[in-house]
C-alpha cells in the first residue's frame, strides 16, 4: 500500500518537472497575454485562466512559513523572502509553523487590501492567493507577527 501510493507520487512529480521545465522557457508570453486580457475587459475569466495555467503546470509559486518563524528573535521568516511571479500570478503560503500566520499586503503593520491569505493554520496550506495585475513590488506582513515581512514582485 506504502510502496504504491509512493510509486504515484513519484510518476506525478516526474511529470511536473518536465511541464515546469516547459513552462520556464515559453512562460512569459502566455503570462503578459493574459495580464493584457485581465486589464481589458474580464476579470473573472482571466483570473480563471491564471489559476487553471499554475494547477495544471504544477509550478505553484509557494513561500513557506517555516517553523518557529513566530518568534521574533528566531532570524526564520518568509522562505524566500523576495518572491518574483507574472501578473495575476496564484501563490500559496504553505505555514510549516506551529504558530498561526497570514500573508498580507501592506507595509507592516497596515494592511492595503491588495491580497491576503486570511488566517494560516499550523501545518495548513493557504488556499491559492492571486497577485496583482500590476508590475511592481508588493510588501506583506504577518497581521499575528507584525516582525514578519517579505516581498511579492509581479514583473
Ligand atoms: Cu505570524
Amino acid at each position: 500500500m506504502i510502496s504504491k501510493q509512493y510509486g504515484m507520487i513519484s510518476v506525478v512529480g516526474v511529470s511536473m518537472i518536465s511541464v515546469i521545465l516547459t513552462i520556464s522557457f515559453v512562460g512569459m508570453v502566455p503570462s503578459e497575454i493574459l495580464a493584457q486580457g485581465t486589464n481589458a475587459t474580464n476579470t473573472t475569466n482571466a483570473t480563471t485562466t491564471a489559476n487553471a495555467t499554475s494547477a495544471a503546470a504544477g509550478g505553484q509559486n509557494t513561500v513557506i512559513m517555516p517553523f518557529g518563524s513566530s518568534g521574533a528573535t528566531s532570524g526564520a521568516g518568509y522562505e524566500p523572502p523576495e518572491l518574483t511571479v507574472s501578473p495575476s500570478a496564484t501563490v500559496v503560503w504553505d505555514n510549516q509553523d506551529s504558530a498561526l500566520h497570514t500573508a498580507t499586503s501592506g507595509e507592516s503593520p497596515t494592511p492595503d487590501g491588495k491580497f491576503d491569505t486570511g488566517v494560516v493554520g499550523p501545518n495548513q496550506v493557504s488556499g491559492p492567493v492571486t497577485m496583482p495585475a500590476e508590475p511592481g513590488d508588493y510588501r506583506y506582513f504577518c497581521t499575528l507577527h507584525p516582525f514578519l515581512v517579505g516581498t511579492v514582485t509581479v514583473q
